[in-house]
């Protein structure tokens, strides 16, 4: 049996990079279910020019998104890290990045928030950056090879795939940090990209650090996750949350709500409960639509 870490999908085709370094296509069956970038797989000898996949190695972490109908498909496997781009065009957009932390926490992955473009950012990117001061993040620029290094020494040793909105520069920054030529698309007159990049594909910047590239989103949807992994993941809310006068505090107009409390005291950024209890509605409402299955 023969094992490669997958590089792309093009429909049932699936680019592979083998053990021994070679590029190949094999041929994934639909009984696989869907297979991803970062995916090991696995196939026996056979004369067939694109031979069938046999199976997929278990997987040790996969990044899930839900489809238009509400399927909840995988994106990239064998992460250990989700690096969230944003940029000041198009403009940054904190319900999105806060439900791609929600993800990468319950799919145990380390995040990473990147800012980039930093030579079109004004005054807001010291705002944007402290309201993510608990998570990671590196300030770049995709267009200079000097802003580079603390992207490239944040990312080093590690599996991680680039996420965000169409039009942010993942493309950009993969191609700068690898000296390659990636199609990069421009910035329309509504400050909007263009999805250019249309399928996820896997890179290697060095033997220990992979870098996959996903198209860009204009959302991506968390509500199917119980409202306790969404608590969980906003460590910034909850260390208040203890403090509440009523254990059951839903954080919204309770008095003794210690939550409010530091967002008056400037301790925890007013848009991170906007989005926090946004989540927590959405997430009663898929609940509540769903219907509860037997276990
Ligand atoms: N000024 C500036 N422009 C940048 C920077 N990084 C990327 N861009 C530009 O932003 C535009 C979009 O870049 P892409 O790399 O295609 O963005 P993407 O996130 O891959 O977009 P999709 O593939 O559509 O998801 C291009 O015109 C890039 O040249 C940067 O650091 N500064
Ligand atoms: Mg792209
Ligand atoms: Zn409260």
């Amino acid at each position: 049996m023969h094992e490669g870490e997958v590089v792309a999908c093009h429909g049932e085709r699936i680019a592979v990079r083998t053990d021994t370094g070679a590029s190949i296509y094999l041929y994934g069956r639909r009984a696989l279910g869907t297979v991803v970038p970062g995916d090991r797989v696995c196939w026996q000898d056979t004369k067939a020019a694109e031979p069938q996949i046999h199976h997929i190695v278990a997987r040790k972490s996969v990044l899930g998104r839900q489809d238009r109908r509400g399927r909840i498909k995988p994106v990239a496997a064998n992460l250990d890290l989700l690096v969230v781009v944003c940029a000041a065009v198009p403009a940054l957009d904190a319900y999105l990045i806060d439900q791609y932390l929600v993800a990468a926490e319950e799919a145990n992955i380390a995040s990473l928030i990147v800012f980039n473009k930093v030579d079109l950012w004004q005054d807001d990117l010291s705002h944007w950056s402290a309201v993510y001061a608990g998570t990671p993040q590196v300030h770049c620029c995709a267009l200079d090879a000097e802003a580079l290094p603390p992207l490239r020494a944040a990312l080093q040793g590690h599996c991680s795939v680039l996420v965000g909105q169409s039009g942010v520069g993942k493309s950009s920054l993969i191609g700068a940090l690898l000296q390659r030529d990636l199609p990069v698309g421009p910035i329309n007159r509504h400050g909007l990209g263009k999805h250019t990049t249309s399928t996820s594909q896997r890179f290697e910047l060095d033997d220990d650090t992979s870098l996959i590239d996903s198209p860009g989103v204009r959302e991506f949807r968390v509500d199917h996750l119980p409202v306790d992994a969404i608590r969980r993941s906003y460590h910034d809310i909850e260390s208040f949350a203890m403090y509440c006068r009523f254990p059951n505090c839903q954080h919204r107009s309770e008095p003794g709500c210690a939550v409010h409390a530091a967002v008056r005291d400037g301790k925890v950024p007013a848009v991170r409960v906007e989005n926090f209890l946004r989540l927590l509605d959405a997430s009663a409402v898929h609940q509540a639509q769903t219907p509860r299955r037997k276990t």
